[in-house]
């Protein structure tokens, strides 16, 4: 008997797919894209069809385990948490509770999946991950400018004249963005990509200028300095709804745009290109996660922010500086779901500095880590630093399905279950509004168990069982009752399968800004509260000739390291053999520099470590560029983040994977 049901794609995202699931004799046969679904429309991409094997492969983890002299052993479920318990007593009563570190990323949309903190915070308050290596530079700057991070309804671009994609790879990783770029521009509109890499979507472009990695604020500098001299800025925007613009145009008097095409390594007919563009809106642009991962990657967000503004491209249809969207997270009841309360001690550690922390922590030292949703050792900055930190620390749980690289290196594993074997609801605050419904359809393989059981059931045994004494439904309901007088509801969202969440579609249409002052703010009062400058700096990369010409004549190269077409990060890795392996994506400029060909084996090096893999030349790329996809695994290959490295942007929430100077032979 086979029967279809409607689901939701879980993985971190951009589009959050509506799902139709074909379950046969009480398993999952395949997975489809849900053609109801208003804005994924029955597309899906390989990733999502593939949770099929996720949740079936004979790779898949099936019972705990335990490391016993180097290898893992099964064990039962009751020795698993009893043991582990055992241990966070012990800790509480000797250390405190912050001895434990709570590592983690957001691999799973999944609403209940915000229940660890529940556990962790009924414990007492553990040490938790502050910032993000996904996109922290970026929400920050955004929350300085506008007060937050919110996007324009995905139906929108349909009222832009002109379409900018900054930064964002959008054929690979935005795949119903790409469909509506396509449709705009056999509508009329214009499209324009600025990337380090000539891409796919730089294919459908009808430009495409090629920018020095991490120098995108200098760009949009450039070309806001244009907009003022030819007097084409919004003078009312400026007027009524912003903040300091004077000491932004101050600031760009001082810089001539010969320094800025010098710097950037593009050329002034295309600022003025670009400046067209802006001063001709509805404008949107879509900003992606690249640009921010620099030393500067905050200011460059935050000049783009600007160029935006002040152009009059922000709070009208079909404009936006559109990079992530957390209005739609924020319409949840969480704090229901997460009880901050009851954290009686609380340290934080940085998500990109916490392998450093990890080692230097004292008062007390961590003596414990549960890995949950995230696979830190593969794809967290300075892999090596990472390994060190974790073996360091006595005891380290990974809770997962598949035994990662950071589950193998941990004593314990615990299996969980996959999308299509636990109840939740899925969202995804990166691009569209619609929360969708994703029922229970199969029972977990073995003895594989939800992460909200495992957390229940560590819970019952530390004394604080009761705060999960709820079903699933009733969590569910929870986390939905900051949404019932709009008709959210978990009765309506079963029937409906999805259902669009009270947000605006397009932000800041009123100018009521979420910054202290109200107004959109070139000169941010957040960020002098934190003690940053207010003014957007114009700052460089750490590694870059321009900051340390010493490292850049050692290490003369850029490595950037996308995310991978086929996999969502390293979770697909291990079941499409045809990935299992290293390519080195280089600029044609350093392949004619070295002599290397197609298919050459090179060594790409600096002072934090060494990788090998098969060069690639790319068709057409920035001078001096190499790229390895995140997300290898140490079988094959290992991870490009073995090169990056583990520093704070300049905002103190993102990473600088990007940041990053190599070198390269052949092997
Ligand atoms: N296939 C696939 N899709 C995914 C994911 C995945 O792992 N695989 N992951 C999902 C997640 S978690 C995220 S965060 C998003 C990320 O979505 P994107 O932001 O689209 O993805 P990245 O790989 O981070 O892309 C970086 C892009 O920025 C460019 N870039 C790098 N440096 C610079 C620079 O200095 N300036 C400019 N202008 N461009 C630069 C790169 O060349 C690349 O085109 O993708 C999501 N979608
Ligand atoms: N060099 C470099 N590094 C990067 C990036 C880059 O562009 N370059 N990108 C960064 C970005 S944008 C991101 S978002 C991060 C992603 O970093 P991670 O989220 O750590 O990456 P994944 O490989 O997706 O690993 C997630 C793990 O969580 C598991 N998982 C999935 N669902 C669940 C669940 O419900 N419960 C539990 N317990 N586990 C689950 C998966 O099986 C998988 O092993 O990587 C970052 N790292
Ligand atoms: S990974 Fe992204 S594009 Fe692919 S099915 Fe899931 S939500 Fe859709
Ligand atoms: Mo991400």
């Amino acid at each position: 008997m086979s029967k279809v049901h409607q689901s939701a794609c879980p993985l971190n995202c951009w589009d959050s797919c509506g799902f139709l699931v074909t379950v046969e004799n009480e398993k999952v046969k395949k997975v489809d894209g849900d053609p109801h679904h208003p804005i994924t429309e029955g597309k899906i991409c390989g990733r999502g069809r593939m949770l099929e094997t996720k949740t079936n492969a004979p790779e898949r983890l099936r019972y705990p385990m335990k490391k016993q002299n180097g290898e893992f052993v099964r064990i039962s479920w009751c020795q698993a948490l009893d043991e582990i318990a055992d241990r966070m007593q012990k800790i509480k009563e000797t250390a405190g509770t912050t001895a434990v570190l709570h590592s983690h990323d957001y691999a799973n949309n999944g609403l209940l999946k915000a229940l660890d903190q529940r556990f962790f915070n009924g414990y007492g308050g553990v040490t938790e991950i502050v910032g993000s290596i996904c996109w922290g530079s970026g929400i920050e700057a955004q929350s300085w400018d506008f007060g937050r991070s919110y996007g324009h309804g995905p139906l929108d671009i349909y009222n832009s004249k002109h379409v900018i994609v900054w930064g964002r790879n959008v054929s690979r990783t935005n795949m119903h963005l790409y469909h509506h770029l396509q449709q705009v521009k056999k509508q009329g509109a214009t499209l324009t990509v600025i990337d380090p890499i000539f891409n796919p979507t730089a294919k459908l472009a009808d430009r495409y200028i090629s920018v020095k990695p991490g120098m995108d604020g200098w760009l949009a500098a450039g070309v806001l300095k244009i907009l003022i001299q030819s007097g084409k800025t919004n003078e009312d925007f400026i007027r009524n709804h912003s903040f300091g613009f004077k000491e932004v145009a101050s600031l760009l008097a001082s810089v001539s745009l010969e320094e800025i095409i010098v710097k950037t390594e593009t050329s002034i007919e295309e600022l003025q290109y670009l400046a067209g563009l802006y001063a001709d809106g509805p404008t949107a642009t879509f900003m992606g996660l690249g640009m921010q991962r620099y030393k500067n990657g905050g200011g460059t967000i935050r000049w783009i922010d600007a160029l935006v503004a002040a152009s009059g491209n922000v709070g009208i249809k079909g404009g936006g500086a559109n990079f992530g969207n957390v209005q739609i997270g924020e319409s949840f009841a969480k704090p229901k779901l997460t009880l901050p309360e009851l954290k009686t001690q609380s340290r934080t550690f940085s998500m990109m500095t916490q392998a450093e922390e990890i080692l230097t922590a004292a008062d007390p030292a961590i003596e414990m880590i549960i890995v949950t949703c995230g696979n830190p050792l593969t794809q967290v900055p300075n892999t090596n630093k990472v390994k060190e930190a974790f073996e360091k620390v006595p005891m380290t749980v990974a809770i997962d399905s598949i035994l990662t690289d950071t589950a193998k290196l941990c004593d314990y594993v615990l299996p969980t279950a996959t999308v299509f074997e636990e109840e939740d609801i899925y969202y995804s605050s990166m691009y569209h509004h619609f929360v969708q419904y994703g029922k229970k359809l199969v029972e977990p393989q073995g003895e594989a168990k939800s992460d909200s059981w495992i957390w229940a059931e560590l819970a019952k045994r530390l004394g604080f069982g009761e705060i999960f004494e709820y079903s699933t439904e009733e969590f569910l309901q929870m986390g939905l009752s900051s949404l019932e007088k709009e008709g959210v509801t978990l009765e309506r969202l079963k029937e409906k399968g999805h259902l669009p969440l009270p947000v605006k579609e397009v932000p800041w249409d009123d100018y009521k800004f979420l910054t202290p002052s109200g107004k959109f703010e070139f000169v941010s009062s957040a960020a002098e509260e934190k003690g940053y400058s207010g003014l957007p700096k114009l700052d460089v990369p750490e590694e870059s000739s321009f900051h340390d010409s010493r490292l850049a004549e050692k290490y003369p190269y850029t490595l950037l390291s996308i995310h991978p077409q086929r996999s969502n990060h390293s979770q697909h890795v291990p079941f499409i053999e045809k990935m299992q392996h290293i390519q080195v994506d280089i600029s044609p400029d350093i392949a004619d520099e070295q002599a290397v060909q197609d298919g050459d084996v090179v060594v790409i090096f600096n002072e934090r470590g060494r990788l090998e893999g098969k060069a690639k030349i790319m068709k057409q790329a920035h001078p001096k560029t190499i790229n390895i996809d995140e997300g290898m695994w140490s079988a094959f290959g290992g991870s490009v983040n073995t090169l990056t490295k583990d520093t704070n942007s300049d905002n103190g929430m993102g990473s600088t994977l990007f940041d990053c100077l190599v070198g390269m032979e052949k092997a």
